[in-house]
Parts: structure tokens; sequence; C-alpha cells
């Protein structure tokens, strides 16, 4: 078992992405984001993964977990099961890769839901922060 978790884990690292900000400012526009909202969703992304397409979250207090570049919980929004389920109707998997599409689309459906709060990312490093510089993208 647990040679099997490090062989996961080390596959997992090596097809990882990390955007830099400037490539996840195209990624974000391919997606629709809105331009004016666009610092705090970089500030958001930077903060919650550090702009990991793979990024996983430590298992929090209450047993959920924080997946991709979002950071987006299996409590509520994505699936642990190999089935898509919850409220965004998606695997975590599905929300872990570098094809962003799944993931933006959940995310986008967090905010309608509930603004930028709901990520302790953007509460706690761009709230009434001043927000990071993509002029040059
Ligand atoms: C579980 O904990 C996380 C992180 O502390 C929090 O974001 C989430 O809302 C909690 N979920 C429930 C159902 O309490
Ligand atoms: C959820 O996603 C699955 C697989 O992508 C799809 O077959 C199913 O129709 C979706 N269900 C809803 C309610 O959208
Ligand atoms: C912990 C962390 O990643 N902090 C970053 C949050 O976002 C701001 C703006 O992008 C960065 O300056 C911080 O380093």
């Amino acid at each position: 078992m647990m040679k099997f978790l490090i062989f996961a884990l080390v596959v997992v690292a090596c097809q990882a992405k990390e955007f830099n900000r400037c490539q996840l400012v195209r990624e974000l526009r391919a997606q629709g984001f809105p331009e004016d909202k666009m610092r705090d969703w970089v500030c958001l992304v930077e903060n919650e993964s550090h702009s990991r397409t793979h990024q996983l979250g430590r298992v929090n207090k209450n047993g959920s977990r924080d997946y991709g570049l979002f950071q987006i919980n299996d409590k509520y929004w994505c699936s642990k099961t190999g089935t898509a389920g919850k409220d965004c109707n998606v695997t975590c998997a599905d929300v872990t890769t570098d094809d962003i599409s799944k993931a933006s689309k959940c995310a986008k459906k967090i905010f309608k839901r509930h603004g930028f709060m709901a990520w302790y990312g953007w509460r706690n490093h761009c709230q009434n922060k001043p927000l990071p510089d993509i002029s040059s993208c």
C-alpha cells in the first residue's frame, strides 16, 4: 500500500503544472473569467494552490480535503469517488488536471453562490490587500 502511495505521489508530482503569473492569467482568460475580477482570481489561486493544477490540500479537521488550482472542497463540490457528483457534478480528480476547464466551471459556481469569501486564501491574503500586478500579462 505504502509503496503504491509513494509511486502515485511521484507520478502526480511529475505531471503537475505550476503556472507563472502570466500563464495563469492566460488560462483564466481562456476560461472566460471576467477581466474586472482577474487580479482577485490570480491572488486567490496564487495563495490557495501556488498556481499548481495538481495541488492537494491537507486533510482538514472535519475530514474534508481541497483539490487543485482553486482548492475545491470535497465536502460539497467534488466527488472523491470515481463517479462525478456533488454540487459541481465532477470528481475531485477532474479538478486537479492540467486542463482547468472543469475546475474553472466549478470555481465559478462556488463564486456565484458565496463570492470570494468562500476561499480562506482570498480572505486572508487578498481581501483589502494590494492585488497582484498583471499589467504586463
Ligand atoms: C471543513 O473544514 C474546512 C477547512 O477548515 C472548511 O472550509 C469547510 O467549510 C468545513 N466543512 C464543514 C462541513 O464543516
Ligand atoms: C454529471 O456528469 C456526468 C458525467 O460527466 C453526466 O453524465 C451527467 O449527466 C451529469 N449529471 C448532471 C445532473 O448534470
Ligand atoms: C502564501 C502566499 O502564497 N501568499 C501570496 C498571496 O498572494 C499575494 C499576491 O499575489 C502574494 O504576494 C503572496 O506571496
